[in-house]
């Protein structure tokens, strides 16, 4: 008696591991395939958008958060200012400058303009309440903004406000962030950020 149940006992435990064996085969399986069908996601967001790419400005928010570009295509940024109350800056670059306060350190301006040297055609500039170039070479088309001087290059627009720039990809391949610092950094902070994605050329 003793002998057969154990045998009995033998073969459940046996027939037991193989339906374990057998779900740890089918979930490994599915886990190893999720991952594919992850990394396949992954790669659809590494895709490069060119030609214009609309970025809207919210309180306090960039819709969309992240942008993938390549080196050396031609793409726009259409900006538009979405609040009624607020006025929005779209800075792009790397780095931050980190000042200290009560609550540690803030991440300010950024410490590598992304528009040095970058040759952009502005266009359909309506609302904007200044422009700020830096280092930037610009063309306009059309009424010209209120041009001022001071920091990394930014269009300020105000509440409904809209600006075009047009450009090749310059060749800086990387992570970039862009955000806007307006009101003492108070927009960046509550999340006014995005990052944007250059691939080196093909
Ligand atoms: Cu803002």
């Amino acid at each position: 008696m003793n002998g057969v149940e154990t045998t009995g006992k033998t073969q459940w435990s046996k027939g037991l591991l193989i339906t374990v064996l057998a779900v740890v085969f089918v979930v490994g399986s599915l886990v190893l395939f999720g991952r594919y069908w992850m990394a396949g996601l992954m790669d659809q967001s590494q895709k490069a958008a060119a030609g214009k790419v609309h970025v809207f400005q919210f309180d306090y928010y960039y819709e969309p958060r992240h942008i993938t570009w390549r080196v050396g295509d031609r793409v726009t940024i259409a900006l538009r200012n979405m609040s009624d109350t607020h006025w929005h800056e779209m800075v792009i670059g790397q780095g931050h400058v980190n000042v200290p306060s009560a609550f540690g350190p803030i991440a300010t301006d950024f410490t590598r303009d992304f528009w040095d040297g970058v040759p952009v055609t502005i266009s359909d500039a309506r609302h904007v309440d200044n422009l700020v170039l830096n280092k930037a070479v610009a063309t306009f088309v059309g009424p010209k903004p209120n041009v001022v001087t001071g920091g990394d290059f930014s269009p300020t627009l105000q509440p409904g406000g809209s600006i075009n720039l047009t450009f090749t990809v310059p060749n800086k391949p990387g992570e970039w962030e862009y955000g806007c610092f307006v009101q003492q950094y108070m927009h960046y902070m509550a999340g006014m950020q995005g990052r944007i994605t250059i691939l080196p050329a093909q």
